[in-house]
């Protein structure tokens, strides 16, 4: 069938809306109409030709929402008009990963995934012929999309898809690595290094753990908004400072904070958030992705000292025995997705999407088909 998406043809270049071939589901595969979609920056960091697993021609996006519209052989957990949200993280409930009750780290179709192909080792997406690769297991830069059955959460179909969307990465990721990963407690202080979409829902997860002290950090105060508007108590832009910012997180703290999280994608940053991390037990939660080739640095004796350095994958959340739950929460108003919500557009205008990330003035931007 033809499709109307947006195709990554060359890193570093805009994207091209086309329509594309999208070939019918194979076996355990699922067909889905993309009604929204969110733009994360994880999107725009493949784009950039920074990600190691990066391959082009592509259709990117991961953080959507649609309705099942046909499924492939073998297919039982979902049927056409069920209303879903596609994973990067999928759950099948059968591996190692799964069954360990540690992890969301599933690894059914991790291998190809990276690949930008369907488990059989296949594209379903064509231009002129050509394959175009798929990504992060979602593609929901396309109208029509094929995702394995293992890769979809089935949801209340009458959730709003202009803000559900976003529980299929940025608001998931924020909250959970609050939740699963620092399991931040009552009166907990925390600092949150990176005020876009996920920092912001650290800063609400962190406000719905009941946290102490919520230190906001971000060289873009226009970020502060929104950041008090989620709880947010205290605001560092570490431009107003000629230390490192540690330094100030600890001077404001005494010891430094119980938990701290990393949502830029800094190396440099991710160094600092460790090392504002309390003496003794403080714990730092790197979220951001860092660019093919850069690695992480402390003195050893920050762990030796008691620090705990930790990492979160979408938010170490189980998308199909969790997710459901999550957005029923969103109904409900008890996560709320609105405020992320700061930009909507159709996907002709998708690149603005990005260029409005890039100048920091959005959160969000959600694309409708
Ligand atoms: P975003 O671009 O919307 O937000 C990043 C924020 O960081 C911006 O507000 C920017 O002003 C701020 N910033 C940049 N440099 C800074 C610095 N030196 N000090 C302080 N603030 C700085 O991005 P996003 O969509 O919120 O994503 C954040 C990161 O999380 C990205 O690296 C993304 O790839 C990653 N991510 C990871 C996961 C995961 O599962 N681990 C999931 C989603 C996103
Ligand atoms: N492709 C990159 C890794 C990117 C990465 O770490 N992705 C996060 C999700 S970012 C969502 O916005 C993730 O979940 N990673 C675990 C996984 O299995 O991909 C690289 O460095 O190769
Ligand atoms: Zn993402």
């Amino acid at each position: 069938m033809k499709s109307r998406a947006a195709v990554a043809f060359k890193a570093g270049e805009p994207l091209q809306v086309a329509e594309i071939d999208v070939a019918p589901p194979q076996k355990h595969e699922v067909l889905v109409k993309i009604t929204h979609t969110g733009i994360c920056h994880t999107d725009a960091f493949t784009l950039s030709g920074e990600d190691p697993e990066g391959l082009f021609p592509v259709v990117l996006g991961h953080e959507g929402a649609g309705i099942v519209v046909e499924v492939g052989e073998g297919v039982t957990s979902v049927k056409p008009g069920d209303h879903v949200i596609p994973l990067y993280t999928a759950e099948c409930g059968q591996c190692l990963f799964c069954k360990s009750g540690k992890t969301n780290l599933c690894t059914a179709v991790r291998t190809t995934q990276g690949k930008g192909l369907m488990p059989d080792g296949t594209s379903r997406f064509s231009y002129q012929g050509k394959p175009i690769f798929h990504y992060m297991g979602c593609s929901t830069f396309s109208e029509y999309t094929v995702v394995a059955e293992v890769s979809l959460a089935k949801i209340n179909p009458l959730a709003n898809p202009e803000q559900v969307c976003l529980l299929g990465c940025g608001v998931t990721t924020g909250l959970g690595a609050v939740k699963n990963t620092a399991k931040v407690q009552e009166g907990d202080s925390v600092a949150v290094f990176g005020l876009g979409g996920i920092g912001l829902a650290v800063i609400h997860g962190a406000k719905l753990a009941k946290a102490g002290r919520i230190i906001a950090i971000d060289i873009n105060p226009a970020k502060f908004e929104l950041a008090k508007y989620f709880g947010a108590t205290d605001f560092v832009n570490p431009a107003d400072f000629d230390k490192p910012i540690q330094q100030v997180i600890i001077e404001m703290t005494q010891w430094g904070v119980d938990h701290s999280f990393e949502c830029i994608g800094n190396v440099n940053v991710m160094r600092a958030a460790l090392e504002c991390a309390h003496r003794g037990w403080g714990q730092s939660v790197v979220i951001g992705v860092a660019g093919a080739g850069q690695e992480i640095s402390t003195r050893p004796f920050q762990l030796v000292t008691g620090r705990r350095w930790l990492g979160s994958a979408f938010g170490g959340v189980k998308g199909r025995s969790q997710l459901p739950a999550m957005v029923e929460d969103a109904m409900a108003g008890r996560i709320e997705l609105e405020p992320f919500v700061t930009h909507t557009m159709p996907l002709t205008d998708i690149n603005e999407a990005f260029e409005l990330m890039h100048a920091g003035k959005s959160i969000r931007s959600v694309v409708h088909f």
